[in-house]
């Protein structure tokens, strides 16, 4: 602006103040405006399991729902996982009618909850022969379910406000404490079932349902969680309204995660997180028991990014894929594969050329 436009400009702003104030204010609103549209994007993000994966078993009028919660994690495992679960019995066709459906589902629930035998022993179950549905009791049906069903196949873990989960059939690698945040987290983005135990904080009965995703304040904007991060829901299948995924806010408290039971309307807390998952081939990005192309495709479409999971091709586990992971991949080459299709596949040199390649090409890129 010359001194003659500002002489102007001076003298339309003494002739009619109004109209400058205004234009004033606007620009001084301008930075406040910029600043809002920051904070709305570090919004709730949601990261969810796939729902339509989770089973659909609801709890019975005798209260068996952490027989619900937990048939209704398996079926999740055996959908997600149909390469690691497909061959197994997770879930059994106990009317021996050559298709595994609802209603094998539902016995599955009620042989969880009072008991089945298998091999000529006689498991007892959550609530069978005399038991009455404490962690450890669920913790061993489930330890059970699993030895009995699908051997081998799986690795189980968990955090519960316990003690002596030593003594516990597998329970070594439990964690006594009340579930955290973060487990939840870890265990939710490497796909894992993860079935919580609630208890209310004054009086009732405790519950169990399924987790199936978690929300939170996510500053940074990169839709992962981050450890300055708040969290603010949890989504879970509740096996007493099996249809939809039900929301709530939690809150830290004693520390422990709270939420407010939409049935009860109660404050309950999380009292045990009970985790399982199939123990991976390292390098199997897809879980499909084979470590070929598909898993190298996934690892290469992720190379170099930050916040990945194991099915994009994070194998060691730091959320991030890169030379370690394809170095994992390629030792791991051909795992699975038959004799006639291996010969088919690109040796590990020639693969690790290839991620080299691309490792070389995203690079060029993000200097650009
Ligand atoms: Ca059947
Ligand atoms: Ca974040
Ligand atoms: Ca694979
Ligand atoms: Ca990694």
């Amino acid at each position: 602006m010359t001194h003659s436009g500002l002489a102007v400009a001076v003298g339309n702003f003494l002739r009619n103040p109004p109209v400058f104030a205004r234009l004033a204010t606007v620009c001084l609103l301008c930075p406040v405006l910029a600043l809002l549209a920051t904070s709305a994007q570090a919004e709730l993000v949601f990261f969810e399991k796939n729902f339509a994966e989770m089973g659909q078993v609801p709890n019975a009028g005798s209260g068996i729902c952490a027989a619900a919660a937990n048939i209704n994690s398996l079926v999740y495992l055996r959908n997600h996982f149909p390469g690691v679960y497909a061959d197994t019995n997770l879930i059994p066709d106990w009317n021996e009618d050559n298709t595994v459906d609802f209603s094998d589902e539902l016995t599955s629930r009620d042989k969880m909850a009072f008991g089945w035998e298998h091999g000529g022993i006689e498991r007892s179950g959550i609530y069978g022969s005399g038991n009455t549905g404490t962690a450890q009791q669920i913790w061993e049906a489930t330890y059970w379910w699993f030895e009995d069903f699908a051997p081998g196949t799986s690795v189980l873990d968990g955090q519960t406000w316990s003690s002596g989960m030593a003594t516990w059939e597998g329970g070594e690698v439990l964690e006594g404490t009340y579930p955290k945040w973060k487990f939840l987290w870890d265990s939710l983005v490497a796909q894992l079932d993860i079935e919580l135990g609630i208890v209310p904080t004054t009086v009732g009965i405790s519950h169990a349902v399924t987790l199936t995703g978690l929300a939170f304040d996510d500053l940074d904007g990169d839709g992962w969680w981050d450890a300055d991060e708040e969290p603010k829901q949890i989504g879970f299948l509740d096996p007493n309204k099996v249809s939809e995924q039900t929301w709530a806010d939690v809150t830290y408290s004693y520390g422990r995660l709270e939420f407010e039971w939409w049935q009860t309307g109660g404050t309950y807390y999380i009292y045990r997180a009970f985790t399982e998952g199939p123990a991976l081939i390292p390098g199997d990005a897809n879980g499909d028991g084979v470590v070929d192309e598909s898993d190298a495709a996934s690892l290469a479409a992720n190379w170099g990014l930050g916040n990945t999971t194991w099915e994009m091709g994070d194998f060691n586990g730091d959320h991030s894929v890169g030379p370690a992971d394809a170095s994992i991949l390629a030792a791991n080459w051909g795992y699975g594969s038959d004799e006639s299709t291996l010969s088919t596949v690109p040796e590990p040199s020639a693969l690790l050329l290839l991620i080299g390649m691309l490792a070389g090409c995203s690079a060029r890129k993000t200097r650009r």
